[in-house]
């Protein structure tokens, strides 16, 4: 027994006063045993088995719904390291409150402790975790989402290093009261906490994935983006996907988009052109990390998919829906009467006999959505029927180039590719999208999500878009090339200009042909654009004048841009590198009347 481990649990279990402790083994009868558990106390239910076999269904708190930024810290010894973009409260207040609340928080519950490996068991990319929490909910999810289990132990040793991730609901249960079928705690007291120098993780009162699964973005993002900076490796907020051109030849690219942006649709892309073929790889988190022949291998460091349900639909989505035919956990989509799940934009008619999220009968004429628009499927990796032969393959893919996007209704045209590494990486820096209910808050509002990492670049972002720099230097002409993308651009009447979904594939197959060097680009004030002709839109319906629009340089709605862009910029300070602000300089004169 790793003795660093049995110290930790011990000195948790005396803080929490759990009534049991279980370590978890990762089987599929400790699913099944805590999966009874939770429909016996009315916390879950069984989907229909002949329609969506071994699937659980749940209810989150009306509360309880999304990731909360505004409760979310990076506890850095000093507040300038935590950066602008983070919020922050010095490590020993924080701990204090924390540990006032985790006081006697797991009263009357069982405190699970769950081993777990984020990428490939034993993968010299990969790292150990180990969560302890007093949800069954966390522990199933995280059975899905992870690699848990006795193996992961045996892999730690005596004396591995892990992550130390503690997680309570902060809902204690006195005797004899009845649990409610989604303990929490009120907003106010939420705590997401990450302390990037003791690699350690502090969640309070929230039972929602992004907030209690803390593998993903605490674990693999937060802290992992910590790490990878100490380390010269890079955790970053992508999918990774491999296209296979008609010759054989295979590429890889990782993409970055924030939330609910199309991340898990365009890790499951069906090309539309003939010959083409894709694989997933990931769909939300990649690490990345320089190979010996001086090129960056990605792995996925996640088991599974943890997706948004709205809008995933056959049309929207196939290979999704094939992943979710089975031993999937649903939260807050609609339940209808014969026991199946069903969401908005699923493509199919509203059930005319449903629950709706909150547990509400429900009929699909009421003017109230279903189905939270943050619902959630969990699903293993290895059920997408384009999961890649190679997506465990411990020395990962090597990455021929990076995208970066948002969703933007105006001005981002549909792609660019950076001049140059630099280039590439002030796109990263100045990306900016629509928000979506990923996160609670208001929705439709641009903001600026530099490389898709504004809640989870666990430090100050401007020393991130130097390690991004630096990243560049080391990899020379290896680095991959870098585009922007924006699938989302809207006409006067609000309709979407570009068809998206697999059509997309058609943009990624100029990249793939751009980085073998066979596809034109032409120079714009931008950056490099496909000239007429270079986007294959063959068998396409999307007019000549609708093409001009997306790839239109707006000069106009950039200069408008330029003040908006410089103010984000100077939010970093000091700590914005020299190297950025001459990227903004070189725009402003490209764009010059
Ligand atoms: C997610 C998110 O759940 O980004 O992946 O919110
Ligand atoms: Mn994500």
């Amino acid at each position: 027994m790793n003795q660093k481990l049995k110290q930790w649990v011990e000195e948790v279990e005396r803080m929490c006063r759990p009534e049991a402790v279980h370590w978890c083994d990762g089987t599929a009868e400790e699913y099944d045993r805590l999966a009874k558990l939770m429909v016996a106390s009315d916390m879950a239910k069984w989907l229909d088995e002949r329609k969506r076999p071994h699937s659980l269904y749940f209810r989150s708190d009306p509360s309880d719904v999304a990731r909360v930024e505004n409760r979310t810290f990076i506890s850095t010894p000093e507040k300038d390291d935590a950066g602008p973009t983070n919020n922050w409260i010095a490590p020993d207040e924080l701990k204090r409150t924390l540990a006032g609340l985790y006081e006697g928080c797991m009263r009357g519950r069982t405190m699970y402790v769950i081993p777990f490996s984020m990428g490939p068991v034993g993968s010299p990319l990969s790292r150990i975790g180990v969560e302890i929490t007093d949800s069954a909910y966390v522990v199933c999810n995280m059975h899905i989402m992870t690699r848990v289990g006795t193996r992961v132990l045996e892999a730690l040793g005596d004396d591995g290093e892990f992550v130390p991730c503690l997680h309570s609901v902060g809902a204690p249960l006195e005797q004899g009261h009845k649990d409610s079928s989604w303990p929490c705690a009120p907003i106010e007291k939420k705590y997401i906490c990450h302390f990037p120098a003791e690699n350690l993780i502090w969640s309070y009162g929230s039972g929602y994935g992004g907030n209690a699964l803390l593998g993903k973005k605490c674990f693999a993002l937060r802290i992992a983006s910590n790490m990878a900076r100490r380390e010269g490796w890079m955790a970053e907020h992508m999918l990774i996907l491999r296209l296979i051109a008609p010759d054989g030849r295979k590429y890889h690219a990782a993409a970055a988009f924030p939330s609910a942006c199309g991340k898990t649709n365009l890790a499951m892309v069906r090309p539309t052109l003939p010959g083409w073929k894709a694989e997933c790889i990931g769909d939300d988190i990649a690490w990345i990390t320089p190979g010996k022949d001086g090129r960056l291998y990605a792995i996925n460091p996640e088991a599974g998919f943890f997706g948004v349900a709205p809008g995933t639909s056959r049309s929207s989505n196939p290979m999704a829906m094939d992943t979710l035919s089975g031993n999937c956990i649903f939260t807050n989509t609609v339940l209808t009467e014969d026991g199946d799940i069903w969401w908005e934009g699923m493509d199919v008619p509203a059930p005319a006999h449903a629950m709706d999220w909150k547990g509400r009968p429900w009929n699909g004429k009421s003017a109230e959505k279903g189905a939270h628009p943050n619902a959630r499927f969990t699903v293993p990796a290895a059920q997408c029927p384009v999961i890649s032969p190679d997506w465990e393959d411990p020395r990962g893919v090597p990455i021929d180039f990076f995208i970066f996007g948002g969703r933007r209704s105006s001005t981002t045209p549909l792609v660019t590719e950076a001049l140059d590494w630099d280039h590439g990486v002030f796109l990263g820096a100045t990306a900016c999208s629509e928000t979506t209910a990923a996160n609670i808050g208001s929705v439709g509002n641009l903001r600026f999500d530099p490389f898709a990492m504004l809640p989870f670049c666990g430090y100050h972002m401007g020393d991130y878009f130097s390690h991004w720099l630096a990243m560049g230097d080391k990899l020379g002409k290896s680095a991959p090339r870098i585009f922007y993308v924006n699938w989302f651009r809207k006409d006067a009447a609000g309709r979407f200009l570009w068809p998206g979904y697999g059509e997309n594939s058609r943009v990624l197959i100029w990249m793939c042909e751009r980085a073998a060097g066979k596809a034109a680009a032409e120079q714009t004030p931008l950056g490099l654009m496909p000239p007429a002709g270079a986007l294959d839109l063959s068998g396409l319906d999307v007019d000549a004048r609708t093409m001009e629009e997306l790839l239109r340089v707006d000069t106009a709605a950039w200069r408008n841009d330029l003040p908006g862009i410089e103010a984000h910029l100077a939010r970093f300070g000091t700590r914005l590198p020299e190297r950025i602000r001459r990227q903004f300089e070189s725009l402003r004169e490209r764009l010059a009347p």
